[in-house]
């Protein structure tokens, strides 16, 4: 029997990108390999149309990518790792629904990075879309490279449509599973989206040891419009299929490919987004490992993983369940209890073969049963911190005391723009991020050191040390992923409802090996409080990963030592993307809501969404 180590990436608009690596019991001599990225299959729950042939792309889908090599070197020795990246629309149907859809390289998943800690990562970027463009690297600190971290109107004016930008930066002493992505609006959900793997001698987990082989397995929810429609709809008094709630997926794409089920009664009706998948593997328990990219001591026998929108998971799965020919379903159940009641499963096959042997599997599917003891799909959607203990393997103990202490407080509703209109969306402390791509915050921190505009939220620490940030759900009976750029924070409390930082400051907080993350979900009108080394100066978003949300507001700026921000150096060709752009431009899709009647719809819909959540909940929850 072997071991797979899986990293779960659950990316896009919605859902996080997991890894997950099957590992092996390495004495064994039997010899069966799992090879579950050779027959991705995907499906809506209740579908019958089991037997339809695999969808095809115009873009290349190289799921050979997402088997990490076992060739690749792990070493302390850095070096250059040099890719070209055009981004390109193409044609594709990955689920049967043919659509246009973003690639990089005419790939899609995008290609994998992949790299060992104290590398240079340079990534020449060729926009030949008809929209700006920029990259994120999602949970690599930037350390000392701030300006690379890819968020327009934060960090950069994004790469205009035609132009080109070369992303440079060092990994510095971080490994782990990360991947990365556009930030311009929602346009990672068109399939901008691809991983970075990062090795290192020192990570607790190691290939030969702990495992055998590695996958990586990349889940997302689907649309079948361009994000740019959806976002412009959302932001329009119509909403977007009547609703402005964020949408549900169209379909469940694993590693790139699903299936549309387009007779779905609730298809294409308006629903709100689903912010949470459940991953599970027919018969096969497995051990979780790696949380987004700490190396963790977890549960070790788990039957499904909750996974929300950005975080990625490494689980040790042993294929001692079969052999040759063998197959089970992996099934990414849509987490229903922070959506409306809407079913819907996505299906991969986890496949036994022969090392490296061709198959040919004649149509035929799995017959295996899913765990009986799988969560309700409607049941209350929480972290899995909520349900086990998730223990760094290298330990870190938080400071007993924080220097500084700031709240974030985030809802929806209608806010004061920066020109006075009102506008709806999603704010933090009662601003909603109103994008002036062309014209980031970063540069003038940099030039005065401090940001005063109203068109984001900013909170700032100015002390060498440990400061907490309080991040406040007041969005009663709506779930939100929250992510930090440029930090792994400390998880060390959760609570229901909303804390003030006189209350944050007297309370017992959970400073013994603390998880250690860079992106968590808290439920509606609960709060998490996160604990920050100020060792990384800079301008950091912090934004909710739903990138629906986000394209509606829900993002702010986490400012850190703006005294030492001021010595960043502003390269020119970083500083030339901005150059002779209109810097009131507010993109993408401006708000267009009639401030009156606008704003009344839109609480009224989103207020009658949120009642039937928490009427369901009151059912669910004891
Ligand atoms: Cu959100």
């Amino acid at each position: 029997m072997r071991n797979f180590n899986t990293l779960f990436i659950s990316i896009l608009s919605l859902s996080p990108l997991a890894v997950i690596s099957q590992s092996s019991d390495i004495s064994s001599s039997s010899h069966p390999i799992d090879d579950f990225l050779g027959g991705i299959y995907s499906d809506i729950f209740g579908s019958s149309a089991n037997n339809d042939p695999l969808p095809s792309l115009s873009a290349t889908l190289d799921t050979k990518t997402l088997i990490l090599s076992t060739d690749f070197k792990i070493t302390n020795v850095p070096q250059i790792r040099e890719y070209n990246f055009e981004f390109k629309a193409v044609k594709a149907n990955p689920d049967g629904y043919e659509r246009q859809i973003y690639t990089i390289n005419g790939q899609f998943p995008a290609p994998l990075i992949e790299a060992n800690t104290g590398d240079t990562i340079r990534v020449h970027v060729k926009n030949s879309l008809d929209i700006p463009q920029t990259i994120h690297w999602h949970g690599l600190t930037q350390n000392g490279s701030n300006v690379m971290d890819g968020v327009p109107g934060v960090t950069q004016c994004p790469i205009p449509p035609g132009g080109s930008f070369t992303y440079e930066f060092p990994i510095v002493q971080q490994y782990g599973t990360y991947w990365y992505h556009s930030h311009f609006a929602n346009t990672m959900a068109d399939g901008l989206a691809g991983p970075f793997i990062v090795h290192s001698p020192d990570d607790p987990i190691q290939r030969g040891r702990d495992f055998d082989e590695e996958r990586v397995l990349m889940i997302t929810d689907w649309m079948h419009d361009q994000s740019t429609n959806i976002v412009a709809a959302l932001k329009s008094e119509k909403g977007y299929r009547g609703s402005p709630a964020a949408p549900r997926g169209d379909s469940i794409l694993i590693n790139g490919v699903g299936k549309a089920n387009c007779s779905d009664p609730n298809y294409p009706s308006g629903a709100l987004s689903h912010s949470m998948l459940r991953v599970s593997i027919d018969q096969h328990p497995f051990e979780v490992v790696e949380t987004d990219t700490t190396a963790i001591n977890g549960p070790t026998a788990l039957h499904e993983i909750p996974i929300a929108p950005a975080q990625r998971y490494s689980i040790i799965v042993n294929s001692n369940q079969g052999k040759a020919g063998d197959k089970f379903w992996l099934r990414v159940n849509v987490a229903a209890g922070c959506m409306d009641k809407v079913r819907q499963e996505g299906l991969a096959i986890f496949r036994y073969t022969n090392d490296n042997e061709e198959y040919d599997d004649k149509g035929e599917l799995p017959d295996s049963k899913a765990w009986d003891d799988l969560a309700a799909y409607d049941s209350p959607c929480r972290d899995l911190d909520d349900s086990h203990t998730l223990s760094p393997r290298i330990p870190l103990d938080a400071a007993a005391k924080s220097s500084q202490v700031r709240v974030l407080s985030s809802k929806f509703g209608t806010f004061a723009g920066m020109t006075g209109a009102n506008v709806t969306g999603f704010a933090f402390n009662d601003v909603s991020f109103q994008n002036q791509i062309w014209n980031p915050i970063l540069p003038t921190v940099i030039n005065t050191g401090n940001y005063t505009s109203k068109n984001i939220a900013t909170v700032t620490f100015d002390v060498d040390g440990y400061v907490d940030l309080i991040l406040n759900n007041l969005d009663f009976g709506i779930d939100h992923p929250y992510h930090l750029h440029g930090n792994d924070f400390q998880l060390i409390k959760r609570g229901n409802g909303a804390l003030t930082v006189e209350q944050a400051m007297n309370m017992d907080l959970s400073v013994k090996n603390p998880l250690r993350r860079d992106t968590i979900f808290i439920p509606g009108d609960s709060y998490a409080i996160i604990r920050i080394r100020t060792d990384n100066p800079g301008v950091w978003a912090l934004h909710c990963h739903i990138g629906w949300h986000l394209a509606v507001g829900k993002l702010a700026a986490v400012i850190v030592r703006p005294d030492e921000v001021r010595k960043c150096e502003q390269p020119d060709k970083w500083l030339g993307l901005c150059a002779g752009q209109n810097i009131h431009e507010e993109g993408p899709a401006k708000r267009s809501l009639p401030p009156a009647t606008g704003r009344t719809r839109h609480l009224e819909s989103l207020k009658e969404v949120k009642n039937k959540i928490i009427h369901r909940r009151g059912l669910k929850d004891v």
